[in-house]
């Protein structure tokens, strides 16, 4: 007689992993880098990406996440563009079930169980390598060196960070005095018109610049050529990201240092999402390993850059 197996099933259909991903914005060329790296990755993942950009709003981003909860995404990931303000709505991502990583930037929560890993850079040590170098650069000079900083977005992991990074290391160095610091969103023309109003207020007696982003450092180089002062001369630059478009102004003389910062983590969040799905504990966080570069590697370097 015809025994039917009674335990058999349909395979269930292969159905693509769901990734919500709010991104916070597109102020510089390291975010568009980032946003392509993550398409291309989920892409070659097979995972199926639903992208939301926020334009710099914390407001639209709680509304990209609200709809991913209403969508039922298997997981869940943000760029909080600011560190504050987060805790509810993770609350809600959690009650939902649903997994959630912080990529690049964090949010600041009282609860480490909202949210799964973050992965991204250590901006803290970024700031500490901003500070070391202006101090070797600096370190044949005696009398007050002026530095004027331009800082991203106020509020922001990397901002806080960064900022941070350099006064513990500037510190104990009394003659390196930072004359003015002012929030510049990361953007090209914000950086060019608060570093005009420095200019205005401050004049010659700024030697050095410390931008937060290699964006602001731009719109400020021509904030300083149109003041009659010679970047990477007169004023010293050191910036943060390490784009294409700073290595040339690097190669040229005009950004005398870059600290790396990679926006390349979209083949690390698809690994994370694929584990989780896979039911593989995650580490709390993950790195991305950065160097420094200077005026003398800038000419070998440039064009091999990857954003
Ligand atoms: O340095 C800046 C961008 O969060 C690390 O955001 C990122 C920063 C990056 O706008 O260019």
């Amino acid at each position: 007689k015809n025994v039917i197996n009674q335990n058999y099933q349909e395979p269930a259909p292969v159905r693509p992993i769901v990734l919500g991903f709010s991104q916070l914005g597109s102020e510089s060329a390291w975010r568009n880098a980032n946003t392509m790296s993550i398409r291309e990755a989920a892409e070659e993942a097979g995972i199926e990406l639903r992208f939301e950009n926020a334009d710099q709003s914390q407001s639209k981003q709680f509304e990209a996440v609200r709809s991913f909860i209403k969508q039922k995404v298997d997981v869940i990931a943000i760029a909080p563009v600011i560190e504050s303000g987060w805790e509810p709505i993770l609350k809600e991502v959690k009650q939902a079930g649903i997994p959630l990583i912080m990529l690049d930037r964090l949010a600041n929560v009282s609860d480490p169980s909202l949210y799964v890993t973050y992965i991204g850079s250590d901006f803290y040590e970024e700031g500490r390598k901003a500070g070391k170098y202006v101090i070797d650069k600096m370190s044949s000079k005696k009398d007050n060196i002026g530095i004027v900083e331009l800082v991203g977005t106020e509020g922001s992991t990397p901002s806080i960070a960064r900022g941070k990074g350099f006064r513990d290391v500037i510190k104990n160095h009394t003659n390196l005095k930072i004359l003015k610091s002012e929030p510049a969103d990361f953007t090209f023309e914000q950086g060019k018109q608060v570093m005009k109003s420095f200019l205005t207020k401050m004049g010659s007696d700024i030697r050095v610049l410390y931008s937060h982003n290699d964006d602001m450092a731009l719109g400020a180089i021509e904030a300083i050529e149109e003041y009659g002062l010679r970047p990477g001369k007169d004023i010293i630059i050191i910036s943060v990201d390490g784009t294409n478009k700073a290595f040339e102004k690097m190669a040229q003389g005009k950004i005398n240092s870059v600290v790396e910062c990679n926006p390349l983590l979209g083949p690390n969040l698809m690994q994370a999402v694929n584990e989780l799905i896979q039911g593989r504990s995650l580490p709390k966080r993950i790195v991305t390993p950065e160097s420094v570069f200077t005026e003398t590697m800038a000419e070998a370097e440039v064009g091999k850059r990857k954003y």
